[in-house]
């Protein structure tokens, strides 16, 4: 099923015998929110009562392609979920109604203009002094002000750990307590972010990545499997401290499009690292099937920073990961 997303939005027929002459397979559990009108697709009279505008604005939107839509046999149009949180963040409107789109825990947008470094400092204070609800509240906003998880990764969220990072070496106690809080905060906070965009719809790309081996560091890697969400993959997370074999032998079985490394741990003293053969020799076993594979994070080794091997790219930011992946999306 081609993906309803990105710039190839087209309306779907469902339900029926046109599902079947369109070779569309969405769930049969799908079908049935469909036709219950609850979580999975909405009406337009839905998604219009929960904006607060009129039914016809969001039928003249559906109609200049702004929202994705699908049509019932009965040529009614159903909005699906992930349709109506990405007109929602790119149209930057507020939900006075999230209930009705069960958008648990939405938040108001910023304000237009917003500086990005206002919110890192405001983030940073509130991981500090453990404040969920605030750090919650200030990322969620720049989700539905319509900041792709790579910027708010790149952004906020680095700049915040960064400083927090940087506590650590001054009072180490207190540093210790800071950080392990304001981390269980941000898998919190990314946990549910990854929900909202996991695909209600199917999508033919597949990604799967890790942490390797003894990397402990898992928010990367978390970050990684949502950023590829919102470009349109489906992404498998093995999560941190996963052997290489392990994905490896996923990657066998599941062919993957591509598969990301997330290394942030630091590189091992011995300059021949185990690691860099286990990565060469994914290298070679992915080439049966061509699927690239991304290395990024502080703990990547340098052989893999300045040159390219086989199919395998180093990438410094969430954004370069973004941009690669959206390339892919669109040259399927
Ligand atoms: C949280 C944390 C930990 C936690 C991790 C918990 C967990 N479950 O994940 C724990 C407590 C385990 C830990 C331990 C240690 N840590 Co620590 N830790 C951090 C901290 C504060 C945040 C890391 C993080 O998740 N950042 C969030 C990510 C999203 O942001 P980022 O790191 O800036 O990454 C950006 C890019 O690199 C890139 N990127 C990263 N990964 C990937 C992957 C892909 C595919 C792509 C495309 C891009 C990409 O995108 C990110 C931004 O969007 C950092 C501070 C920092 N600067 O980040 C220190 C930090 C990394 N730790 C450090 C140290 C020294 C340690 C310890 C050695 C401390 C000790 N003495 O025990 C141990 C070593 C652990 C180990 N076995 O390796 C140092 C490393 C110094 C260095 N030379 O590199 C840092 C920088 C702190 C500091 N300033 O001193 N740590």
């Amino acid at each position: 099923m081609p993906p309803l997303s990105g710039t190839g939005r087209s309306e779907k027929l469902f339900m029926g015998s046109r599902l079947a002459e369109s070779g569309n397979v969405l769930e049969t559990s799908s079908r049935q929110k469909a036709a219950s009108g609850s979580k999975g697709f909405f009406t337009t009279r839905q998604l219009a009562e929960s904006l607060g505008m009129s039914e016809s604005s969001v039928k003249r939107w559906a109609n200049e392609g702004k929202i994705g839509v699908v049509r019932t046999v009965g040529g009614h149009r159903r909005i699906p979920f992930d349709e109506a949180l990405k007109f929602i963040r790119e149209s930057g409107l507020c939900v006075i109604k999230p209930e009705i789109l069960g958008l648990d825990y939405y938040t108001t947008p910023h304000k237009a203009g917003t500086e990005i470094e206002e919110v890192s400092k405001e983030l940073h204070e509130a991981l500090v002094v453990g404040d969920a609800d605030t750090a919650r509240q200030l990322i969620l906003a720049e989700f539905y002000s319509g900041r792709s998880i790579a910027e708010i990764s790149d952004g906020p969220v680095s700049y915040a750990l960064n400083e927090i990072g940087t506590t650590w070496k001054r009072n180490e106690e207190d540093g210790i307590f800071i950080e392990h809080r304001a981390m269980d905060i941000c898998f919190d906070i990314f946990r549910r972010l990854q929900t909202l965009l996991d695909p209600k719809t199917d999508r033919k790309l597949l990604a799967i990545g890790c942490a390797p081996n003894r990397d402990v560091y898992a928010l990367p890697t978390l970050i990684a499997s949502i950023v590829l969400l919102e470009t349109g993959y489906t992404s498998v997370n093995l999560g941190a401290v996963t052997p290489l074999r392990i994905l490896r032998r996923a990657a066998e079985e599941h062919q993957p499009n591509m598969l990301w490394i997330a290394m942030n741990a630091l590189p091992e003293e011995n300059p021949h690292d185990p690691i860099v053969d286990e990565i060469r020799e994914l290298s070679e076993s992915v080439k049966q099937w061509d699927a690239h594979i991304v290395l990024g994070g502080r703990g990547v080794p340098d052989s893999f920073r300045h040159a390219e091997w086989q199919s395998i790219r180093y990438m410094e930011t969430m954004q370069q990961l973004a941009d690669f992946s959206r390339e892919q999306a669109l040259a399927e």
